[in-house]
């Protein structure tokens, strides 16, 4: 299938009002669609093995922390649109929306989606459509159709032998942590159908409550689109990262050389930090790595650039730590990113926990403002504890900024006077 752009079309009652739809993985992704088709007055069915998720939605309550998302959940609970429970019902369309990490060798791990196909796989009498979500390697969906279509000989993919039929799509997701209300309609969206039929059905779904363009592809391509995507983002941080390795070299400012270049009309350099967190982007692109890893080189390389910069950032520490005989250092920031209180794939948690390893002698006050408990990975150290802003600056000798919170780039610089002062985001220039 050629790719087209076709816009959303006008929402029609039998669209929104004919359906159920069950979402499996009430997570960062999947609770927000749930939530928004639901506010669209879809009925929607979330799935979810962990009983913390199933009993908050049907609170009407989030997990977690994302603006606006409680409003959405609430207000569709409430409305009867909305319920979780731990089971796969039957449902006239599905989205699978369970993670996809790597295995060891930065392969994907492909077992939460054929868990969630396994669930499915009773529940289906034909016509249904299932939608693939999670970010996936290339070709995932094809995988997913084959074990459902090898699990039920009893339905096809194009009807073959008056068998009923089953569609299959992928729409990888693109909304950013901390925008996802706001994206979810306002982003593009790229539909990958296994067949033709699939994309349209899928596109008429998103179209309940996607404002922007919905891109029709095959699944293959979708996939690939969506990993692209992360791994653009890598490849320019990566050059950020570099950069700011070489500009230390140079005696330079990398904040100011970045900020420079980019005033050229076709430079746009993304900015460095202490290394590339979270579930995505610090992920993505080894599922190409491992598709194809003899021709993904620059790939590659930006992942293994982006990995090494905690390790610039420890080295760093280290040789104003040696000048103490018991330093007090403040992390400011353990979540992967600003304003948010995720800390998976965090390099600033990775830090933290290195500091705590490797300065035994050393008191480390980790500060982080979107967190009230220190997480599991410091709790085994009696080295750490977790430290308000301002107490934790005052205490500290060392002070390594690691997350561009709010509440950091508005300190009063004054409280870093006569501190040792290692600002990996370059907020405090
Ligand atoms: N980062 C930098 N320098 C920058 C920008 C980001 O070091 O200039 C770091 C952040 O601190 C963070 C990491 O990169 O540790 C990732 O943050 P991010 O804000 O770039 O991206 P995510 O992981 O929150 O969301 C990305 C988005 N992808 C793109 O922008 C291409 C989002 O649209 C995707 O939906 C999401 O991945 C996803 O779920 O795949």
């Amino acid at each position: 299938m050629t790719a087209q752009t076709l816009s959303a079309p006008a929402t029609t009652a039998s669209a929104v009002g004919s359906q159920t739809v069950a979402v499996i993985g009430l997570g960062y992704i999947g609770l927000p669609t749930a939530a928004i088709l639901a506010s669209n007055g879809v009925e929607v069915i979330g799935v979810d093995v962990s009983d913390r998720h199933v009993d908050a939605v049907n609170r009407g309550e989030v997990p977690f922390v994302e603006p606006d998302l409680a409003t959405h959940v609430a207000g569709a609970v409430s409305k009867g649109l909305l319920r979780a429970q731990k089971e796969t019902p039957k449902a006239n369309t599905y989205i699978v929306a369970v993670p996809t990490p790597f295995k060891d060798g930065h392969e994907a791990d492909l077992s939460y989606i054929d868990a969630a196909t396994d669930a499915i796989v009773p529940q289906l009498s034909g016509g249904e459509l299932i939608i693939l979500e999670s970010t996936s390697p290339p070709g995932a969906t094809e995988h997913l159709a084959r074990r459902v279509l090898d699990a039920r000989p009893d339905l096809s993919l194009d009807g073959a032998g008056g068998r009923p039929v089953v569609e299959f799509a992928h729409c990888p997701e693109r909304v950013l942590p901390g925008r996802v209300m706001i994206e979810l309609v306002t982003n593009d969206r790229i539909i990958g159908g296994l067949t033709r039929g699939a994309a349209e059905r899928a596109r008429d779904l998103y179209g309940i409550f996607c404002d922007a363009e919905l891109h029709l592809t095959d699944a293959t391509t979708a996939e690939m689109a969506k990993l692209t995507e992360n791994s653009f983002r890598d490849v320019n941080i990566a050059f950020a990262n570099e950069l700011s390795i070489i500009a230390e070299r140079l005696g330079i400012d990398v904040f100011e050389l970045i900020e420079l270049a980019n005033k050229h009309p076709r430079v746009n350099i993304l900015q460095p930090g202490p290394g590339v967190g979270g579930h995505c982007i610090a992920v993505d692109p080894w599922f190409i790595v491992s598709a194809v890893p003899e021709d993904a080189r620059l790939i590659r390389t930006a992942r293994e650039v982006n990995d090494r910069k905690p390790e610039v950032v420890l080295g760093r520490v280290k040789e104003r730590a040696d000048r103490f005989k018991r330093p007090v250092i403040a992390a400011l920031g353990l979540a992967f990113k600003p304003d948010i209180d995720d800390l998976r794939e965090s390099p600033a948690l990775e830090i933290t926990r290195q500091l705590a390893q490797r300065h035994p002698d050393a008191t480390i006050l980790a500060i982080e403002p979107n967190i009230d408990a220190l997480p599991t990975t410091l709790t085994s150290f009696d080295n750490v504890r977790l430290e308000g802003t301002v107490a934790g600056i005052a205490a500290a000798d060392i002070v390594v900024l690691l997350v561009d919170h709010k509440e950091f780039k508005r300190l009063n610089r004054s409280v870093l006077e006569e501190k040792a002062v290692i600002d990996t985001r370059g907020i405090w220039r």
